[in-house]
């Protein structure tokens, strides 16, 4: 997952689909091309598209070099003034509410199974409903692929035939698009000034990404860019290599991208989360943190947050995965404890259980963000 951005503008952007940096001038516009029978540029082939999609070639309005700071910019060959405005490395086109704020990514990464798409979907679905209620948020799609991507590959499946997510493809065979939205926190739900906005980009990887050798270089680009990383580990494979692999494999990825040798912490916070806590419930004690929800409080609640975190410690201990939670103490400066359940029930077959999806603190890590942000204040204690 990536999530992405505050409101206010830095000088450089991350693009959210090949993830260079690239300085807000240097953002490129694409002509309008021949449109109600104006005479502009002729369509060609878009290498540079092509490249980066690993597709043929297809004809498209050529790019062209403007102040990609300003909203249009008029074609230096047809004069006719464009509004579309393109990541000059990979040509794809920039949502302007992306180009508005700055970004912030957060990558998600876990094995194969770990259970990634089935939280992205459920967590989008939480924060459109219920979460979102209680935070007032609102969040929307920052384009329409964002928008018809969830609901065909995420929202249709699970929520609609309640059938089990099919496995993500790898980068090496399809390039996936991120999702991206922008999220706003305030009575209006409204983009409006001062409201603080954070842009999400959720970049559902197939778990083999993480693992296989291929398309290294776009997933350094990701993890270079993240600002926050979220590992996602299956309780149920803990004790277990895999998870571990995982990270450790994206550790030294991360290592690579901000030139940080192994003995010092890296600064990128990182946030780990057993997923699929459901199949584990017999495990844990009455009195635990996971088996409660988060108090819903509209606020980001410390007390609670430090008694999931240490729970989840005292999980991998009595699972002898100390070794886990000592790497990210030698690894990394900040790190969160998380368990969580995007489906709340185990499933049976390729179906949700019958009583449905009953999610399970999906919420928390993005409520720990959004407080690591700025933009949600601490609860209030002592008050009723
Ligand atoms: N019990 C339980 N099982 C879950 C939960 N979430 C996911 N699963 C199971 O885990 C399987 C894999 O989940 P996915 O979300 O597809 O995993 P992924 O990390 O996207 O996997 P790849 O795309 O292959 O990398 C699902 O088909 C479910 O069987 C959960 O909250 N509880
Ligand atoms: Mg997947
Ligand atoms: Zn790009
Ligand atoms: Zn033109």
């Amino acid at each position: 997952m990536t999530v992405a951005g505050i409101a206010g503008r830095g000088k450089d952007l991350t693009c959210p689909y090949c993830f260079e940096r690239v300085p807000r001038r240097r953002v490129e516009f694409r002509c309008r091309g021949r449109v109600a029978g104006q005479s502009g540029c002729q369509e060609v082939p878009d290498e540079r598209h092509a490249a980066f999609t690993r597709q043929p070639p297809e004809p498209r309005p050529p790019v062209f070099a403007a102040d990609g700071r300003q909203p249009r910019a008029t074609c230096p060959k047809c004069e006719l003034e464009s509004a579309q405005r393109v990541c000059p490395a990979c040509h794809t086109h920039l949502p302007g509410s992306y180009l508005d704020a700055t970004s912030r990514i957060v990558a998600l990464v876990g094995a194969k199974g770990a259970g990634k798409s089935t939280y992205i979907a459920v967590l989008i679905h939480e924060l459109q409903n219920r979460v979102g209620e209680e935070l007032q948020a609102s969040l929307v799609e920052c384009d329409d692929r964002t928008r018809r991507r969830y609901r065909e590959e995420f929202h249709a499946p699970l929520f609609g035939s309640h059938r089990l997510l099919p496995v993500t493809q790898s980068a090496a065979t399809r390039l996936n698009d991120p999702l991206i939205y922008t999220l706003t926190l305030g009575r209006s739900g409204l983009l409006r000034r001062g409201n603080p906005a954070l842009t999400l980009v959720l970049f559902d990887n197939a778990g083999e990404d993480f693992t296989s050798d291929e398309s290294v270089d776009r997933h350094l680009r990701y993890l270079g860019a993240a600002d926050t990383v979220i590992f996602l580990v299956d309780a149920d494979d803990l004790p277990g290599d895999a998870p571990q692999d995982v990270i450790g494999r994206v550790t030294e990825m991360l290592r690579t991208q901000h030139g940080i040798p192994a003995g010092r912490p890296l600064p990128v916070p990182v946030g780990v989360a057993l997923t699929k806590i459901d199949a584990i419930a017999d495990q844990l004690s009455p009195a635990s943190a996971l088996r409660r929800p988060r108090p819903a409080s509209g606020s980001f609640d410390p007390a609670d947050r430090e008694a999931v975190h240490e729970e989840v410690r005292a999980l991998l201990d009595s699972w002898q995965s100390r070794g886990l939670d000592l790497f990210l103490e030698h690894n990394f400066r900040t790190y969160n404890l998380f368990g969580l359940s995007a489906l709340g029930n185990t499933p049976q077959g390729e179906v949700v259980d019958p009583r449905g999806i009953q999610p399970y603190r999906v919420e928390d890590l993005l409520l720990w963000l959004l407080h690591r942000f700025g933009m949600l204040p601490t609860r209030r204690r002592g008050r009723s």
